[in-house]
């Protein structure tokens, strides 16, 4: 087997990258070590950026988003109860929308499917080759046969787990990492939101926030240690915990049922530079890693596989390496402000044990100055909504 693209990973980011490159005309197979359904499985991202909703029309698989998506003006912040309304389209006249990430990536996996392009599903022991030398490849087994996928660039979208990053030598890479002392325990659950914007809830006992992926179904999340085994929490306990944190006027509106949906994730800070070695590229959550407080990994994946898909475009069909040899040092400059960001969403709003009370008189003086500064309130909003 040949191609010009050996894509690592069916995800967002693969599924998107291999669209852009389709449309341009550049060949690319996608490689991805799960079934299609268990990709589609993971409950993951809600909020799309502006840039990833022109992003998802440019690929041509932006209607369903805009007829099911939910067009958002701006968020709430809550500090031990304490509403703030943060109106994104007042701030700055910008917006966001929530569509779920399992929708965008049906959406991309249907294209595929459409225009039969090549994604080799449930691959075992992929492993990629010479990628610093003349002949990168990629190997796999499927059903227990022996494959070889010769390419001329490999791009690494498998994700913080995957093969490609853990392949590149260690004195090539620097990686810079905070991991958070706790995670998020998210509930998805067939019932109305229960407030129409997000609510990104400060309290003693911990974050929480309110979600939703459309008017008739909700995620729900709330801080727990990081070691949290899902096991210890009925959906009784979950909905408790969560009304203990929002103000009392939103618990007692909040609509609960039997969870759907119920799992922990860690949270963490991490990037690795640079980007490219030789032949292989890395884009999305093989490069980053960001706490999902200020909803920006799956918005951050698209923007790496835009600039990727340009540069890869401007190499096949162009012949110029300009894009290639700039994609790097233009990414992460984009990805170290997300990083950014996404800190200090965590920082604010979550309850760090190691800080004590002097740390949360500093989070609430940080929340009262947001709530009586417009300027700071307008950096939140042109944040959120997605930097240029
Ligand atoms: P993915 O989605 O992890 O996909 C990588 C794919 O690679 C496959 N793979 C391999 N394939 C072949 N060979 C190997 N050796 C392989 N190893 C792995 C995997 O099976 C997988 O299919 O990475 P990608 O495509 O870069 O996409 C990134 C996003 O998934 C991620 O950034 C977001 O989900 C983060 N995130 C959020 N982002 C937002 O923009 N807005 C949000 O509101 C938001 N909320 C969240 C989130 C992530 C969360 N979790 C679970 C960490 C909420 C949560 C709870
Ligand atoms: C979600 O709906 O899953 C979600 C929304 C906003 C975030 C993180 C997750 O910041």
């Amino acid at each position: 087997m040949r191609t010009q693209v050996a894509i690592i990973g069916g995800g967002p980011s693969g599924l998107m990258l291999g669209r852009l490159l389709e449309q341009a005309g550049v060949d690319a197979v996608i490689i991805e070590r799960k079934s299609p359904d268990y990709v589609l499985g993971r409950i993951r991202a809600g909020v799309l950026e502006q840039g990833t909703i022109d992003l998802l029309d440019a690929a041509g698989v932006g209607a369903r988003m805009h007829e099911e998506g939910l067009i958002h003006t701006g968020v709430d912040l809550a500090f031990d109860g304490e509403m703030l309304n943060i109106n994104f389209d007042k701030l700055i006249g910008k917006h966001v929308m929530v569509y779920g990430q399992t929708e965008v990536t049906r959406d991309l996996m249907a294209a595929r499917q459409r225009t039969g392009s090549k994604t080799i599903y449930e691959a075992d022991d992929v492993a990629i080759h010479d990628f610093d030398g003349a002949k990168p490849r990629v190997t796999f087994t499927k059903d227990g046969v022996s494959h070889t996928l010769e390419c001329d660039v490999i791009a690494g979208c498998d994700g913080y787990h995957g093969v490609c990053r853990a392949s590149v030598p260690e004195n090539a890479v620097t990686t810079f990492e905070r991991v958070y002392p706790f995670g998020w325990l998210g509930v998805l659950v067939e019932q109305p939101p229960v407030a129409e914007e997000l609510i990104y809830a400060h309290h003693a006992r911990g974050f929480a926030l309110c979600s939703m992926r459309s008017n008739t179904r909700s995620r729900y999340y709330v801080q727990v240690p990081g070691d949290e085994d899902v096991k210890n929490w009925s959906d009784e306990r979950f909905w408790d915990e969560l009304r203990a944190r929002i103000n009392p006027a939103t618990a007692e509106a909040l609509k609960t049922g039997p969870s759907i949906e119920k799992s922990v994730a860690p949270l963490r800070s991490f990037v690795a530079e640079p980007l490219r070695f030789g032949s292989l590229f890395l884009a999305g959550d093989a490069a980053h890693i960001v706490p999902p407080t200020g909803a920006k990994g799956l918005n951050l994946a698209m923007s790496d596989v835009k600039a990727l898909a340009e540069a890869l475009i401007e190499r096949f069909i162009e012949g110029s390496a300009a894009g290639v040899d700039s994609y790097s040092a233009t990414v992460l400059q984009r990805i170290w402000k997300a990083e950014r960001f996404s800190w200090w969403m965590t920082s604010l709003l979550h309850t760090f044990p190691e800080t004590g009370n002097f740390g949360r008189r500093i989070q609430r003086a940080e929340f009262d100055y947001l709530g009586g500064s417009v300027a700071a309130q307008q950096s939140l909003a042109e944040n959120y909504v997605g930097l240029p």
